[in-house]
């Protein structure tokens, strides 16, 4: 492919009626948010700073493991590839990658727009024989992309940050079933997974000392007050993030204080003092669960890397 700098795909959804979908998570017995909501401009800069918290070892253990093998994943998957990044390439993460495979084409994905542009044009603005097709769309949902890249013989998908992990198993089963239709088969896809371990390094991880998790967490309740008129008060509210050992799963729950009455678009929500609003679930995976479910979605693992201590995962699959 010749360079084409930028191209702009635009292929979003309509809209969820988020008010309905917040609603229903806020009638269950354990009251839900969906935390796709934590992502507002606040939320994503509290995001980047949890990244680099001394407890949170998953950024750093895999950008450690990018240095270390992606010379090897580059010869695996050869010359004249397609990189499709299921997220915007914001971090040094798809740098480490890009720098390794030069690929033909770098496809990053992404459903907000001002962040997938801005994200790609630091990237040509630093390599100037990178060709950057940006699809502005919803990845988790089915997807179709230019004939383009679709038809291109060699792909590697790529999603980092154990982002696996915040779907349900069967959420994420699904998703590797629309990964492998959309790369085809022979492409590889390379999934960065946090791996099951003790509770109390979890536990740690998502407890932080200095409270930007909490903050995080919280966060929720302050985008949902100016998108739907809520009257969440979080100083009502604390964090809490347990491991789910049963599930291999940390959960962040915001537990209430006090017995409290809250305006939500125009409904009233009671909670009751020391009741919990589940937040988001981070689920940890073994090896060998990880390999079945991706067979099941019709991968073969290629290759595995772990870092020493094996908390962490790269996993290069590839479509049969
Ligand atoms: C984005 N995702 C993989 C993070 C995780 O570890 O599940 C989100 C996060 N939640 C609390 N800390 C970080």
């Amino acid at each position: 492919m010749k360079r084409q700098a930028l191209q702009v795909f635009d292929h979003l959804p309509a809209p969820l009626d988020l008010r309905e979908e917040v609603l229903k998570g806020l009638a269950q017995r354990q009251k839900t948010l969906p935390a796709k909501l934590f992502y507002d401009e606040r939320g994503s800069q509290l995001f980047e700073a949890i990244t680099a918290l001394p407890e949170y070892y998953l950024t750093r253990t895999e950008i450690g493991l990018l240095r270390q093998h992606s010379d090897e994943i580059a010869r695996i998957v050869g010359a004249g590839s397609v990189l499709l990044e299921y997220g915007a390439g914001a971090s040094l993460k798809i740098r480490l990658l890009l720098e390794a495979l030069r690929p033909d084409c770098y496809v990053p994905m992404d459903i907000s727009r001002g962040f997938l542009l801005a994200a790609a044009q630091r990237l040509l603005d630093d390599y100037d024989w990178l060709s950057i097709y940006a699809a502005c769309v919803d990845y988790s949902q089915p997807l179709s992309l230019p004939r383009q890249i679709e038809q291109a013989e060699r792909k590697l998908g790529f999603f980092p940050g154990s982002s696996l992990g915040n779907f349900t198993p069967p959420e994420a089963r699904q998703f590797l079933q629309r990964v492998r239709q959309t790369l085809g088969r022979g492409s590889y896809f390379l999934l960065g997974i946090d791996l099951v371990k003790d509770r109390t390094v979890l536990e740690a991880a998502y407890n932080d000392q200095q409270g930007v998790t909490a903050a995080f967490n919280k966060n929720i309740l302050r985008h949902l007050n100016q998108t739907l008129s809520a009257g969440f008060d979080e100083q009502r509210f604390r964090h809490e993030a347990r491991y789910n050992a049963e599930q291999s799963r940390i959960e962040m729950h915001l537990i209430s204080e006090v017995d409290q009455m809250i305006n939500v678009a125009g409904q009233q929500i009671a909670l009751r003092k020391g009741e919990s609003i589940h937040t988001e679930n981070s689920c940890k995976y073994r090896p060998d669960a990880l390999q079945s479910m991706a067979r099941s979605a019709g991968f073969e693992t290629r290759q595995i890397w772990t870092d020493g201590q094996n908390y962490f995962a790269l996993v290069l699959l590839q479509g049969v």
